[in-house]
C-alpha cells in the first residue's frame, strides 16, 4: 500500500497531469479502477468445469467458427490456388478445413524476433513468402499463441491490429515506430543507471507502478518490468517521446479490448492466447517447478486454466477482482482495467523467481549492467509500495474457494504468476491440445536456447509430451511420436530444419494434431547464423534486428534439400499439404502422390529416423552482425560500468548511497534545462554490449 501521505501527493500530481494532458494519455493509466459495480449475478464471473464437460467460452467457440466458415476457404483460395499443383481439387474438401493454431516459444528478444521472421516467413502479405507457398499459411490459422519473449511478440500484433512484421519490428513512419529494440530494455538511456534519461524513463515507471498500487492492488518487479515492454511492443512510444511524460506508453491499452479491433471485428486474425504458469502460493520456490503447477493463460474473453486440477475460467474483463465461491466482496467490489495488455506480456515473461539472488542483491543472468538496472528500480519501488511478493506477477485470485481438493491455491487471496517456461515448457504447446479446441494442425517457431550456442535441442517439445502423458489425459489431445530424447533430436536433425511430426495417426478423428516444427535453426545455405542470441540479451541493433529478421525468414522458405546447403522449391506447397492433410483425411480424400513425397522428406518416421549427416555444411557460431564497433567500445564500456558494480559490494550500502544519488539528482535535475534524447552516447554504447552467455531460463 501507499502511505497515505504520498498518496494524498500522488493523487493530486495525477489530478494535475490529467488535467493537463487529457484522459488516456498518462502513464497512470495502468492503474486498473477499483469499487467498480460488478455484473449481475445472472452473468457469473467465473465457470467452471470438468475436463469430462470442458468447453469453449461461447464467444471464443463463435469467433473460431465464424472465421473458419467465412474468412479461411477464401484465403485458402488465395494460398492454394484450386488445389491443383499439390494433388488435389480444393472444392472437393466442400469447406472443411483443418484448425490451426501457431505457437511462439519464450527467449526474451531472441524468441520475439524469431516468431517474427517466421511470422514473416508464412504471411501472404509479404511478397516472398508469397512466392515461396509458404506465405498463405498465416491466414488460414485460427489460433495464435505466445509464451513469454513470444508473449511479446503476440501482445504487439493483437495490440497493433496485425501490420506485417515490416510495419510492426520498423515502423511504417506513420502510426508504428517499430519496436526501437536498439534502446536497451532496462536501461534505454545508456549504462549509468543515474544519467538523465534513465532517471526519466524510472520516474515514469515507477509512477505507473504507484498508481497501481494506489488502487490497494500488489506490485512487484513484473509491474515496472511490464512497463518497459510495452514502450517496445505497444503503439505510443518513439525516439522523440520515449523520455517524457506526454504519452501514456502503452498504459491503459487492454488485452480484453483486443476484441474492439476492427480486424479483429472482422474475423481477419486468428484468436490470441498468452501463456503462463503459476507458483504454488507460499512455496517461495526458486527453481524449475514440477509440472503439476497450474498452468494458466489469458485470452481476450478469459484468464484461467485447462488443467483438470482447476479447470475454471474468468471473465478478463474483471481479472483483478478477488472472488470467493466465483463471488465478490459486494456488488460493487470488481476490479477493471487490471488486465493491461503489457502487464499480460510481463507477466508471461515473469522469470524473476528463478534469477533473483537476494544473497547479493542481483538479477542472474543478465548482463549486469541490465541486471542492477533493474534491481534499483526494484529497491525504489520498495520503499515507495507495498509488495507481497516481490519476485512473482500478483493476481488476486478469482479462483480462491474452487475446487478445493485439487487445486493448489484453492485457499489463496492471490495467485503468483510467473514466466510461462517455469516447468520446462518453453513453447506453449498445451493450450493448443485442449480437447475443446480441436486443433488438427500446430505450427511451431521453437526458440528456445537449450545448448550452448542457443539452439533449441527439444527439451520443450519433450516436456510438453511427458505433462500431457502424465497429467493432462483427460482434458488434452495426446502429443504425437517425436524423437524419445534431446540426444535424439540432435542425432536425426530434426532440430536444424522444418519437421511434421504426426503425419499418420491410427484413429479417427485423429489422437493427435499433426506438428510442424519449425526451430530456430542455422541458416540452410551454409552462412553465419545471426539469430542464436543469448536469452538476456535485451539490446540490438538495427542493423542486427534487420539481418536476424531476414536470416529466419529466409529459412523458413527454403525447407531442406537433403545433403545439400540449397533450398528446397517445393517447401511452401509441403507445408500446403500438411495445412490440408488432416481436413483431408476427414473428408476422405486419399493423400496425392505429391503431397506423399512431400511427407517421405519432411514427416518425422519414429520407425525411420532421418539423420542430422542429411544437413551438411550448418555453421552453428554465432557472428554478430557488427563486431566491430563492439571492440572499439568495450574499453570505454568498461570504465563506465565501474562505478555501478561498485554500488553492488554491499547491499545496505548501495542503497544508503543511492539514497544520496538521488537527492542530489533530483536538486541538479530541477536546474537542468531541456536535453535532447539523441545528443548522448549512452544508448550507442550500450547497443555493443557483449551478448549473455545461454541459460536455461527462457523469457
Ligand atoms: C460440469 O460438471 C460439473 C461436475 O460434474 C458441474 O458442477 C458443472 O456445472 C458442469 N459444468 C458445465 C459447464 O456443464
Ligand atoms: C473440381 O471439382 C469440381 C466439383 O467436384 C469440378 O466441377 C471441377 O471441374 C474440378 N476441377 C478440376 C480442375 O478438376
Ligand atoms: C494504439 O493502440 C490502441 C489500442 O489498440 C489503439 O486504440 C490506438 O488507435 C493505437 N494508436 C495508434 C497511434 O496507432
Ligand atoms: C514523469 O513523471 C514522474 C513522476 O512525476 C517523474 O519521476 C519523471 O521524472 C517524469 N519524467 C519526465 C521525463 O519528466
Ligand atoms: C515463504 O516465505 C514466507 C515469507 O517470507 C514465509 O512466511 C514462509 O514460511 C515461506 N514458506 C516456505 C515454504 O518456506
Ligand atoms: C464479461 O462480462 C461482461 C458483463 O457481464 C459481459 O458483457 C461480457 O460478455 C463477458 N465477457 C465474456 C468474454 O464472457
Ligand atoms: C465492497 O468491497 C470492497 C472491496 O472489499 C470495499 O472496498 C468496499 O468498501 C465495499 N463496498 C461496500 C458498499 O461495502
Ligand atoms: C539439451 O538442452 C538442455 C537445456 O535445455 C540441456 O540441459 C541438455 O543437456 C541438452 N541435451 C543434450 C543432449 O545436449
Ligand atoms: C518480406 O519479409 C522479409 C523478411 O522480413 C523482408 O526483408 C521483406 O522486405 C518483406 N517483404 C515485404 C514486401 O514486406
Ligand atoms: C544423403 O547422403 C547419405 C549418405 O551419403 C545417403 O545415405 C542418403 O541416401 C542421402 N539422402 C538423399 C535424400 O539423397
Ligand atoms: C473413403 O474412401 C475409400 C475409397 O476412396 C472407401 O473405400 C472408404 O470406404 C471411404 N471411407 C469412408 C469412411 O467413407
Ligand atoms: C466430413 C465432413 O465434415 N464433411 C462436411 C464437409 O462440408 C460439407 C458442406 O459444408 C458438409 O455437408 C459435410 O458434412
Amino acid at each position: 500500500m501507499v502511505h497515505p501521505r504520498r498518496r494524498a501527493v500522488f493523487v493530486s500530481l495525477f489530478a494535475i497531469f490529467a488535467r493537463a494532458n487529457g484522459v488516456g494519455t498518462a502513464v497512470t493509466d495502468y492503474a486498473p479502477a477499483t469499487n467498480q459495480p460488478c455484473p449481475l449475478s445472472s452473468e457469473p464471473l467465473i465457470r467452471v468445469f470438468t475436463p469430462a464437460n470442458q468447453s469453449l467460452n461461447a464467444a471464443e467457440d463463435a469467433y473460431v467458427r465464424t472465421r473458419l466458415a467465412n474468412v479461411i476457404p477464401a484465403a485458402y483460395t488465395d494460398w492454394v490456388g484450386d488445389g491443383s499443383a499439390i494433388g488435389y481439387n480444393l472444392s472437393n474438401f466442400r469447406g472443411n478445413f483443418s484448425r490451426i493454431g501457431i505457437t511462439v516459444s519464450g527467449g526474451g528478444y531472441r524468441a520475439a524476433q524469431y516468431g517474427a521472421g517466421v511470422v514473416a516467413g508464412l504471411d501472404a502479405r509479404n511478397d516472398s513468402s508469397k512466392a515461396a507457398g509458404t506465405g498463405g499459411l498465416l491466414q488460414v490459422s485460427s489460433y495464435f499463441i505466445g509464451l513469454s519473449g513470444g508473449s511479446w511478440l503476440t501482445g504487439s500484433l493483437f495490440a497493433n491490429d496485425w501490420p506485417t512484421m515490416e510495419e510492426l519490428i520498423f515502423g511504417n513512419g506513420a502510426d508504428l515506430s517499430g519496436w526501437l529494440l536498439d534502446l536497451d530494455l532496462a536501461i534505454p538511456g545508456g549504462v549509468d543507471v543515474f544519467n538523465v534519461m534513465n532517471q526519466y524513463f524510472y520516474g515514469s515507471i515507477i509512477w505507473s507502478v504507484m498508481a497501481k498500487a494506489a488502487a490497494g492492488i500488489d506490485t512487484s518487479l513484473t509491474d515496472p518490468w511490464a512497463r518497459m515492454i510495452s514502450y517496445h511492443f505497444l503503439n505510443q512510444t518513439d525516439r522523440n517521446n520515449f523520455f517524457t511524460n506526454s504519452s501514456a506508453h502503452g498504459a491503459g491499452q487492454l488485452w480484453s479490448q483486443i476484441l474492439l479491433n476492427p480486424l479483429f471485428q472482422q474475423h481477419m486474425v486468428p484468436f490470441p492466447v498468452i501463456q503462463a504458469d503459476s507458483r504454488p502460493v507460499g512455496s517461495n520456490l526458486t527453481t524449475l517447478l514440477s509440472p503439476d503447477s497450474i498452468v494458466y493463460e489469458m485470452t481476450p474473453m478469459e484468464f484461467g486454466s485447462w488443467d483438470p486440477n482447476l479447470s475454471a475460467m474468468m471473465n478478463m474483463t474483471y481479472v483483478g477482482t478477488h472472488l470467493n465461491n466465483g463471488v465478490p466482496p459486494n456488488e460493487t467490489a470488481c476490479v477493471t482495467g487490471f488486465d493491461q495488455t503489457g502487464f499480460m506480456m510481463g507477466t508471461s515473461a515473469s522469470l524473476f523467481n528463478q534469477i533473483l539472488d537476494r544473497a547479493h542483491n542481483t538479477l542472474q543472468n543478465f548482463d549486469s549492467s541490465d541486471g542492477n538496472a533493474l534491481f534499483y528500480v526494484l529497491q525504489r519501488q520498495l520503499t515507495e509500495v507495498r509488495s507481497r511478493a516481490d519476485d512473482v506477477a500478483n493476481w488476486p485470485n478469482p479462483f480462491q474457494g474452487i475446487k478445493p481438493t485439487t487445486f493448489e491455491d484453492s485457499s489463496s487471496d492471490y495467485l503468483e504468476l510467473i514466466d510461462g517456461s517455469s516447468n520446462g515448457e518453453n513453447v506453449p504447446f498445451g493450450q493448443l491440445f485442449v480437447k475443446a479446441r480441436a486443433l488438427d494442425v500446430i505450427v511451431c517457431a521453437d526458440g528456445s536456447a537449450d545448448d550452448n550456442n542457443n539452439w533449441p535441442n527439444g527439451t520443450s517439445p519433450l516436456a510438453s509430451q511427458d505433462r500431457i502423458k502424465k497429467l493432462l489425459q483427460s482434458s488434452h489431445q495426446q502429443f504425437p511420436p517425436i524423437p524419445g530424447n534431446e540426444a535424439q533430436f540432435i542425432s536425426t536433425g530434426v532440430r536444424q530444419r522444418p519437421t511434421f511430426f504426426g503425419c499418420d495417426p491410427q484413429q479417427s478423428p485423429a489422437e493427435y494434431p499433426l506438428v510442424v516444427y519449425l526451430p530456430n535453426s542455422p541458416p540452410f545455405n551454409g552462412k553465419d547464423p545471426v539469430s542464436n542470441t543469448g536469452t538476456f540479451q535485451i539490446q540490438y541493433d538495427l542493423l542486427h534486428t534487420r539481418q536476424f529478421i531476414d536470416q529466419v525468414h529466409a529459412n523458413v522458405l527454403a525447407g531442406f534439400k537433403p545433403n545439400t546447403t540449397e533450398a528446397d522449391p517445393s517447401f511452401g506447397k509441403c507445408l500446403q499439404c500438411a495445412a490440408l492433410d488432416r481436413a483431408r483425411r476427414t473428408v476422405n480424400i486419399t493423400r496425392s502422390t505429391f503431397c506423399q513425397t512431400c511427407f517421405d522428406q519432411y514427416c518425422f518416421d519414429p520407425n525411420n529416423p532421418p539423420s542430422a549427416s542429411e544437413l551438411p555444411g550448418r555453421r552453428l557460431v554465432l557472428v554478430n552482425p557488427s563486431p566491430g564497433r563492439l571492440a572499439q567500445l568495450s574499453s570505454f564500456f568498461s570504465r563506465e560500468k565501474v562505478p555501478i558494480i561498485l554500488g553492488f559490494i554491499g547491499a545496505a550500502l548501495f542503497i544508503a548511497g543511492l539514497t544520496l544519488f538521488l537527492v542530489w539528482r533530483k536538486r541538479r535535475l530541477q536546474r537542468q534545462q531541456m536535453y535532447d534524447p539523441y545528443d548522448n552516447n549512452g544508448a550507442s554504447i550500450a547497443s555493443e554490449r557483449r551478448n549473455t552467455g545461454p541459460g536455461h531460463e527462457q523469457m
